[in-house]
């Protein structure tokens, strides 16, 4: 392979040395860029035809960041923290001409700079936390020393990206310039070569004291917020020391806290999820035939819960959106709950009120079908019932112009059924959005075996273009998420008649890194929804299967969730808090003496077990069957979809993670205590763990996908 052309390259112009890093996409922080950085300061500084330095780059941003490609290996000289430490010792000044999105080791150049420049869109941050890192270039203890201790730790352990204009009112930035960053910078080099004042190092500056009240808040809010995440709780131990050590020994404490979470396990998982979301756009097996087309008007069949907040998507996509629902009185409520969402976010100060007003704009209620006549993709959100969606499906073949995407929202139904209502089966694809569709960042994309490859590929762009993390399913029972959640939930029902209660089960999940346990998310969207399910599959339940009607029992008691101020848990009014009940403990009791089940303390480790290899062991079989062609495909559905822990990569890198044989292991332990219905390993479980395998190096042959 050729070696990369070299990535920097310096221009002396007026006697300042105009340094340019040019490596796509993101300017990332190689060893080659960090050489060949180190390289041309130490020249410039020695040039005598040299009075000052600019640090720029070429093509979409600044540098984003140390390379994420080289964290798999161990580190090569020269180190970050001898690049930003030659910088700032530099006699000559250097100053950053900031752009884009100056990130992690980029901003940390930065920081090392003696003058900072930024355009007015240029974003900067220091996100390592979120990588399961923390800054390891002098980020930790630079940073307090311009901006104090309390936003520091706010920027640092929270890892949020700051626009220009906050970055410069918290004094990390100097001076906002026009667009032509680098001529700006260019101009402040020269004023600094000639100013009598001593250069400005952010590393000399006092360290910035300890604010207690901060510092015991920001542990309160990690161990909140970022529960089970060691990063955030070892950046605070960083700033501690900017503010209490000399500056040298600060920075080999960063040091020494950065290389040890380098080789962390959650800096592993989150490396793979942050990579895996931007490979599973990519789609394997799409042919040049697969040329997205082009998106201009939307449109929206339904207007209930769902259906409001996909319009939603769209408008909040700068997208004009005919919003349409065959009831009045439903449309004016779904209109109403749009507005209702947005002015939340205006009073929360997330929204600007015009800019509510752009998006309510942009749509179109109607009850007329022949609104839908020029929109490039409708999605249809009506009732999950096959005989609605024959009829919408029927409308809207005889109504959308020729070409237009015709998308599903459909959670269950079969979407391939769905296509065949219509006389365009190769337009129809599913886009299963994930309530609430216009916060929830998953998106499903099903194809039939009849889904033309533009029409995929023009549903994954536009989810990208929504804010979604499209995933590309085959049609399947349940798809991806509800497929595996089927298998979680029945273990959840079969702990609790074994003996234990929602509380525990929850408490065990949450442990584990789940935002919420699973008997409170049901309480929060509702028991009937499930109740409903189970009724609607009764029919598919083989005699003789174990069946545990539990939720049945609780929601014929009128127990229905949060709504009804009880389910599995008790509610106060006002107060979402989920209450253990004793009602409910003596409901689970009177179950299991009736079903003749002897109930016993069921451990952690063993809830999570079984909650969470039941669905790995259904994950593989959805490779198997090439529902999707890779293992992150399935990871990025939980991670976005539903609540799984980041810092642990999803379902199937978790697997990987505890080894395949520990898993299959476990899960023969399972078959052999409660029978082969539900735990009979999945053949591809067990060749990996015979062979040594991992779920996420293990790649479907693309073309071998399932009905193809
Ligand atoms: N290293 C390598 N590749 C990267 C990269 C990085 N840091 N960041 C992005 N890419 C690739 C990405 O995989 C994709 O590749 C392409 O660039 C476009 O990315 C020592 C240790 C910069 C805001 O955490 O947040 O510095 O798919 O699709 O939506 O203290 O990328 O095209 O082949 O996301 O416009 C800290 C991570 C690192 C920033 C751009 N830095 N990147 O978003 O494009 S740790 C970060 C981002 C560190 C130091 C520590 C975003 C972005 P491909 P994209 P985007």
């Amino acid at each position: 392979m050729e070696p990369d052309a070299a990535p920097v390259a310096t221009a002396i112009r007026d006697r300042i040395a105009v340094i340019t890093i040019d490596r796509p996409p993101v300017n990332a922080l190689s060893t080659a860029v960090r050489a060949g950085l180190l390289d041309a300061v130490r020249r410039a500084a020695a040039d005598r035809d040299v009075d000052a330095l600019v640090i720029a780059c070429a093509g979409r941003t600044f540098i984003a960041g140390a390379d994420l490609a080289e964290f798999d290996r161990p580190p090569e000289p020269p180190h970050l923290p001898e690049l930003t430490q030659a910088i700032e010792d530099c006699p000559k000044p250097v100053v950053a001409a900031l752009f884009g999105t100056a990130l992690g080791g980029g901003f940390e150049v930065a920081l090392a700079c003696h003058y900072r420049v930024a355009t007015p869109g240029a974003r900067i941050g220091l996100p390592e936390v979120k990588l399961g890192l923390i800054p390891g270039a002098g980020g930790t203890q630079r940073l307090p020393r311009l901006v104090g201790f309390e936003r520091a730790l706010a920027m640092i352990v929270g890892g949020d990206v700051v626009g220009a204009v906050d970055a410069l009112a918290a004094g990390a930035l100097d001076e906002i310039a026009g667009d032509d960053v680098v001529t700006a910078a260019a101009a402040a080099a020269r004023r600094l070569a000639t100013a009598a004042a001593p250069l400005r190092r952010s590393g000399a500056l006092a360290a910035a004291a300890v604010d207690r009240t901060a510092l015991e808040r920001a542990r309160r809010d990690a161990a909140k917020r970022q529960r089970g995440q060691h990063a955030p709780l070892v950046a605070i131990d960083a700033l501690c020391a900017a503010a209490t050590l000399p500056l040298a020994e600060g920075l080999i404490r960063e040091r020494a806290l950065f290389l040890e979470l380098r080789r962390s396990e959650q800096a592993a998982a989150l490396r793979y999820a942050f990579l895996a979301e931007r490979e599973v756009a990519k789609l394997p097996g799409l042919g040049a035939d697969a040329k997205p087309r082009a998106i201009h008007r939307a449109g929206v069949v339904g207007a209930g819960t769902m259906g409001a907040a996909i319009a939603m998507c769209f408008a909040n996509a700068g997208l004009p959106v005919a919003l349409l629902d065959v009831d009045a009185a439903g449309l004016a409520r779904g209109l109403e709950n749009i507005r209702r969402n947005y002015a939340t976010s205006v009073a929360r100060g997330s929204l600007a009120q015009a800019a509510m007003d752009e998006r309510v704009g942009r749509i179109a209620a109607t009850l007329d079908w022949d609104a839908l006549r020029e929109a490039d993709v409708v999605v249809e959100a009506a009732f999950e019932d096959i005989d609605v969606k024959r009829q919408v499906f029927e409308a809207l073949d005889a109504v959308a112009r020729p070409g237009a995407v015709l998308a599903t929202n459909t959670s269950y139904l079969d979407v391939a059924t769905i296509a065949g209502f219509t006389t365009r089966p190769q337009d129809v694809v599913g886009m299963h959005f994930f309530s609430p569709a216009n916060v929830m960042r998953l998106l499903e994309v099903v194809r039939t075996p009849r889904t033309a490859p533009a029409v995929l590929a023009t549903a994954m762009r536009l989810g990208r273009a929504l804010g979604k993390v499209a995933v590309p399913v085959m049609g399947s029972d349940g798809f991806v998420g509800n497929r595996m959640l089927m298998q979680r939930t029945r273990e959840t029902f079969f702990l609790l008649e074994e003996g234990a209660l929602p509380q525990d089960v929850d408490r065990a999940l949450v442990e584990f890194g789940f935002a919420m346990g699973p008997f409170a998310v049901a309480d929060l969207s509702g028991l009937d929804i499930g109740w409903a399910n189970r009724k609607a599959r009764a029919h598919r339940r083989l005699p003789g299967m174990r069946d545990c009607n539990l939720l049945d029992q609780v929601c014929e008691r009128g127990r229905l969730g949060q709504k009804t101020g009880a389910g599995w848990y008790r509610y106060e009014a006002g107060d979402r808090t989920p209450r253990p009940d004793p009602e409910i403990e003596a409901l689970i009791v009177a179950h299991s003496r009736a079903t003749g089940i002897e109930r016993r303390p069921i451990p952690d480790e063993e809830i999570v077990g079984r909650c969470v290899w039941s669905m790995v062991n259904e994950g593989a079989r959805i490779l198997e069957e090439g529902v999707v062609t890779r293992a992150l495909d399935i990871d990025m559905v939980w991670l976005h979809g539903y609540g799984f822990p980041a810092w642990r990569g999803g379902p199937m890198y978790a697997a990987d993670a505890a080894g395949l044989t520990a898993v299959h292991d476990a899960i023969l332990r399972y078959r052999d205590r409660f029978g082969p219905d539900y735990w009979t390993p999945a053949p591809l479980l067990g060749e990996l763990a015979r062979t040594g395998g991992r779920f996420t190096r293990w790649a479907r042959d693309a073309g071998a996908t399932r009905g193809s």
